[in-house]
Formats: structure tokens, C-alpha cells, sequence
């Protein structure tokens, strides 16, 4: 699906804006955090000042992508003082993310909020009636790519990457980076031609892949051990595997936010396994991520039986149980899923 029919309105609307906020999801990963930050210096560039906000905490590893001088916001360490720059923005613009579903409790305060609101995502179902201008587009690899074009397509830049600025260049393959897992998935033509130019404009990807795939912890490394030999199950005659992550092996690996990003991809390079699961225990729910091979649909499975949604090949949801129910629910689930399909 491709909604760019807005774009035109994009760069009038943030013209005649002075109050910026620039927001991003919930776990923020390096797409959410390089667009914000790719978003944040194009501003910059354009005479633009803006403040960039995050519900919480975001991996360290992302923190070479945070604006010298002024990082990202976390909303749940100041929601007062959040709260008071949302209130007095005139635009707020929404990245890599599909509604205010994907923004825990700051939604609160960015719903009823007077401004402006634009979204620009690469999500399936984007909740369009709670903006103004819906930039939405399911067939490019990230948020930074989708960026990336529209900047290049603004008056600023007019299609000349040279002008681009490193930082804004260096965020967006981040973004790009991170989505495709290193080139693995969600590749399209102009995922390719977009980042040949990010190359051209000298960005340093060796150092980017160090950062972003090459910056486990320690404790990281021993969870991800520990997650495979002990935790994960192989069922439907080897074609599912999930994984659980409870709050018991969290506590006793020191995990922190983003600690677990990429294992639920981990099972698939089992041959005989074409659906995948992490099931990770949270405050009140069960954090549910779904990656699949192939055909098979786990936008579907997502929505029948984790409350969530998402992607052909990659889905979240969340799920209302205690953790010590999940492997029953998750597994008669799969079966129910499998015989009807
Ligand atoms: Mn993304």
C-alpha cells in the first residue's frame, strides 16, 4: 500500500511550524531512533528546531545516533516535563509507527494534544483518522528509507544527496540497517538505490554494523546461549519454534531494554522451521514477537490469538496471561491455527 498523496503538503506544513516534537515507538529500535534522528538535523539543516521524545529508554548501542547537545527525550523518566513540550507544540510528527497503539503512555498526552500531527511510517493498518497528514508507505524496507526519499524530494535538497547532511545520512542507514537486518528482508529496488546514495554521500557502514550488530553485552551474549538450549521449544512436527524469556532469566542475565532484539529470528535458521516466536514476560502481558519464512501469514496468527498485528513475515501482539500459561495457550493456539488453515 503506498498513501503518498500528503507528500506534497509535508515540507508547508512543517514550514510554517515553530514548536516541533518528532516521536517515535515504544522499544525503540534503530529505525524509530534514526528517523527521529535523521528527521531532527534535516530540521536543524532547514532552520528548524526541534525536540525528539521517546516513550523509553532506547539500547545503548543507538545512542551514536542521538543529536550532539540535545538527545532524545525519554518520556517515562520526565512525563511532566514531556507532557509540558507536547502541550506547546504547534506540529508533532509521528515516525515508524502505525498509531498511538505503538506509543504506551505518552498517547495520553499526544491524542488530545492541539497540534498538528503528521505520519510517516512503513507499517501496515496505520490508524489514519488520528492525523492530519498520513505519508504511509508498506513497500520500502524502513521509516529512514521513506524518509530519506521525501527529504531528497523537499525544496531544500531537490534530489541532490551532496546537500544531505552526514548526520541525517548516517541516521537513515542506520534505520536501514536495522530493518533489513543487515540485507536479509524487506529489500526493495529502492531500498538499494537509496542506500547506494547514503555510500556515495560517505557514510562509514563498517562502523555502523559494528555499532548496531556487533555490540552485544557479555551478559547479552550468555542470555541469547541460554534462551537457545534451554528455552526454546520445536513443535507442529518441527516447523514452529518459541522461545520464553521470563522475568526470572531477565533478572539473572541483567537484561535491559533491547537485549532480545533479533532472537526471535534465531529459530528460523532451523531448516525444517518456518514460524518463529519470542514470547518475553512483562508488566501485566505477554510481549509477543512472530517471524515467519515464506508464505506463511503470521499477520494473521498476530491477530487471531496475540491481539496484535503487523507484517506477512513479521508480527507482535501482546498477550493477557501469565507467563507460566503461555507455552500451553501459544502451542493449542498454533495447532487451532494450523487445522484451519
Ligand atoms: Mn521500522
Amino acid at each position: 500500500m503506498r498513501t503518498l498523496k500528503n507528500a506534497e503538503q509535508l515540507w508547508s506544513v512543517i514550514g510554517s511550524s515553530t514548536h516541533i516534537v518528532i516521536i517515535g515507538h515504544v522499544n525503540p529500535d534503530g529505525d524509530a531512533i534514526g528517523s527521529i534522528s535523521a528527521m531532527y538535523h534535516f530540521l536543524k539543516q532547514i532552520g528548524k528546531h526541534a525536540t525528539a521524545m521517546v516513550p523509553n529508554r532506547f539500547p545503548d548501542f543507538l545512542s551514536c545516533l542521538n543529536p550532539d547537545g540535545e538527545p532524545v527525550l525519554i518520556y517515562r523518566n520526565d512525563p511532566e516535563a514531556c507532557n509540558n513540550i507536547i502541550a506547546e507544540a504547534d506540529l508533532i510528527v509521528c515516525l515508524d509507527m502505525s498509531g498511538p497503539g505503538r506509543i504506551d503512555e505518552m498517547a495520553d498526552a499526544i491524542i488530545p494534544a492541539s497540534a498538528r500531527k503528521i505520519l510517516i511510517d512503513h507499517h501496515l493498518n496505520p490508524v489514519t483518522e488520528a492525523f492530519d497528514i498520513v505519508i504511509s508507505d508498506t513497500e520500502v524496507s524502513s521509516t529512514c528509507e521513506l524518509l530519506l526519499s521525501l527529504i531528497l524530494d523537499s525544496p531544500a535538497i531537490s534530489g541532490d544527496i551532496s546537500l544531505v547532511s552526514l548526520e541525517c545520512a548516517t541516521s537513515v542507514a542506520a534505520g536501514i540497517l536495522t530493518d533489513t537486518n543487515n540485507f536479509a528482508n524487506s529489500i526493495f529496488p529502492s531500498t538499494l538505490e537509496i542506500f547506494s546514495l547514503l555510500l556515495k554521500r560517505g557514510i562509514d557502514r563498517d562502523y555502523l554494523y559494528n555499532e548496531i550488530f556487533c555490540s552485544y553485552s557479555a551478559t547479552r551474549m550468555e542470555l541469547m546461549g541460554h534462551l537457545l538450549s534451554e528455552k526454546m521449544t520445536i513443535i507442529q512436527n518441527g516447523t514452529v519454534a518459541f522461545i520464553i524469556l521470563d522475568k526470572a532469566d531477565k533478572e539473572k542475565f541483567s537484561f535491559r531494554t533491547g537485549d532480545s532484539e533479533g532472537f526471535v529470528n534465531l529459530p528460523l535458521k532451523i531448516r525444517e522451521v518456518r514460524m518463529s516466536a519470542l514470547l518475553t514476560e512483562d508488566d501485566g502481558f505477554v510481549k509477543v514477537s512472530l517471524r515467519s519464512k515464506g508464505t506463511l501469514d503470521v499477520n494473521s496468527f498476530a491477530r487471531e490469538y496475540c491481539n496484535g498485528g503487523g507484517h506477512r513475515n513479521a508480527s507482535g501482539g501482546r498477550l493477557y496471561i501469565d507467563i507460566s500459561e503461555t507455552a500451553a495457550y501459544f502451542t493449542s493456539s498454533i495447532e487451532e491455527y494450523f487445522k484451519k488453515a
